[in-house]
């Protein structure tokens, strides 16, 4: 399609980077981490979010050049920020289930940070429930449990959206499920919604899994959320996706 031709073209011209979405501490206000979220720095349309390219991450080609550029511009901006003192926590990647069958990518992945001088304690992915509904289930335990192993942080991301959600959660090596913000939008009014971020909230905790709700926009879902015992929170009440360059302002925002 026309888009992937675009995109390639964009791959090559550098124009795709990561712009980062904190993740805030729901006890005291700080910020525990980013996901790095893909934008396309298009030379006439301006910036255009990773909503506007999705069937870009179908192209198996696309998805590993965009998966590559994204973890290289992490990497780079960690880098300047450990350097400069700051303390960005956990800055997490969208992983895709294509770049996910590769046997290789423990070795290939860690080998970029020990190449960028980024301890994996800094890194994490966030992976989807399809990664872990593919035939080769098997595999991608296998290479979820030695990114953890080394070090890096693991997110089941879009957490309830998906097919057999506590099946999954009972057998795969996760650190933290992200709730799906289709959830949180409603949890002010005390309904379905409601209920079920207080199930997955308990849930988390009983499995000792961190939890992330996502969407985050008022501040009755951060009440409800912070009173039913929600770890973090990443949403639009704390702060859009912004470039590389603001978030040292956002680490150092007095809370
Ligand atoms: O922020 P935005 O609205 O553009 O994100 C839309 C969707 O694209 C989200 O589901 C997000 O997880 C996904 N996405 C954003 N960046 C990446 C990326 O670097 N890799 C993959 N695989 N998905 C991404
Ligand atoms: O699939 P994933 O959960 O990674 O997608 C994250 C998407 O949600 C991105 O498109 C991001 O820009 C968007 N997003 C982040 N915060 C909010 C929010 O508070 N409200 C809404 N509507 N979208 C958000
Ligand atoms: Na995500
Ligand atoms: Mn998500």
């Amino acid at each position: 399609v026309a888009i992937c031709r675009d995109l390639a073209e964009a791959l090559r011209e550098d124009r795709i980077l990561p712009f980062y979405q904190p993740q805030v501490s729901l006890a005291d206000g700080k910020v525990a981490g980013f996901e790095a979220l893909a934008r396309w720095r298009h030379p006439e349309r301006g910036i255009i979010p990773a909503a506007a390219f999705q069937e870009g991450f179908q192209d198996v080609e696309i998805a590993a050049g965009i998966g590559d550029a994204i973890v290289r511009a992490v990497l780079r901006d960690l880098r300047q920020w450990l350097d400069a003192g700051l303390e960005p926590g956990v800055v997490s990647v969208n992983l895709s289930a294509g770049i996910f069958r590769d046997p290789e990518l423990p070795e290939r992945l860690l080998g970029k940070l020990a190449a960028a001088g980024v301890p994996a304690r800094c890194f994490g992915i966030e992976v989807t429930e399809s990664v872990l509904l593919t035939r080769s289930a098997g595999e991608a335990e296998r290479t979820l449990q030695a990114l953890r192993a080394a070090g890096l942080h693991v997110s089941l991301d879009d957490f309830g959206t998906g097919y057999a959600s506590l099946t999954h959660l009972k057998r795969f090596p996760v650190d933290t499920i992200k709730l799906d913000r289709g959830f949180v939008s409603q949890v002010e009014e005390e309904g379905e919604d409601a209920a079920i971020v207080r199930a997955m909230i308990g849930l988390a905790a009983d499995l000792g899994l961190g939890i992330v709700a996502e969407g985050v926009e008022t501040p009755g879902q951060e009440a409800f959320l912070r009173q039913h015992g929600c770890g973090l929170a990443q949403g639009y009440r704390y702060a859009r996706p912004v470039a590389a360059a603001r978030v040292p302002l956002l680490l150092q925002q007095p809370n």
